[in-house]
């Protein structure tokens, strides 16, 4: 069996798939959660030998649980399929939790040219990444959607979000449950194609109020 199964939400990405499933490391298998694409996102993860589920409820959250319910490995990762990440870095956020260093490892986004992350976004999260260091005393700095964990302990988490919350609920809930939470740094460079959350007006109100939510309650 593999060793780590890697999530990779998916809203029409079928540009950026080809270059991010040619980049998972060795033992690593992808599961592509195609999410209604209507650019063939499905059928070229699947020709470049992905396992593909198809969730029809909209939604970042919606599809990483899906994608965690497929999930058949010890470890499952996370990762955006947008090619703004590259899946090889996913190496250095699964090691913390091969060895049993960490629960829940994070990727911190670290921009590789000032187009990689716009302003808006970055400042929304960095207010975020603020408020949940005050809630919880963690020193985290990014709510980045690359990240590691035991597939048995995420599913115990009963995570509820189904939208843009879903990388913050899961934070929270660990957090709650005494797991030892932990950053590790990863380039972010700019994506291929067009962003569907934050690189949108619109998107960056649905993460930021699904977000604040969160934190409120
Ligand atoms: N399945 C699914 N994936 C989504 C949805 N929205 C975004 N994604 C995927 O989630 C990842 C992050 O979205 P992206 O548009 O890059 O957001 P940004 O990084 O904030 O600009 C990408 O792989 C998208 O294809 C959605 O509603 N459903
Ligand atoms: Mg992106």
């Amino acid at each position: 069996m593999n060793e780590v199964d890697v999530v990779l939400p998916c809203l029409d990405e079928a540009e950026a798939l080809p270059w991010v499933l040619s980049r998972l490391p060795e033992g690593y298998r992808a599961i592509v959660v195609d999410n209604g694409s209507s650019d063939g996102s499905g059928e070229v993860a699947l020709r470049h030998g992905a396992v593909v589920v198809r969730e029809t409820r909209r939604g970042f959250g919606a599809a990483a649980h899906a994608g965690l319910l497929a999930a058949e490995a010890p470890i499952v990762a996370f990762c955006d399929a947008d090619a703004s990440m590259d899946p090889a870095d996913l190496v250095d956020v699964v090691d913390p939790i091969r060895s049993g260093r960490l629960d829940l490892a994070l990727g911190r986004r670290r921009a590789t040219s000032a187009r990689a992350w716009p302003l808006h976004a970055r400042a929304a999260n960095g207010a975020l990444a603020l408020l949940l260091r005050r809630a919880t005393g963690l020193r985290l700095h990014d709510l980045g959607p690359m990240r590691a964990a035991r597939r048995a302990d995420l599913l115990e988490l009963d995570l509820r979000d189904r939208r843009s919350g879903y990388p913050l609920e899961a934070v929270l809930r660990a957090h709650e449950a005494g797991w030892r939470i932990g950053e590790v740094d990863t380039p972010y460079s700019p994506r291929v194609g067009r962003s569907k959350v934050t690189g949108t007006v619109r998107g960056t109100i649905t993460a930021v109020s699904d977000m604040s939510r969160l934190l409120r309650a």
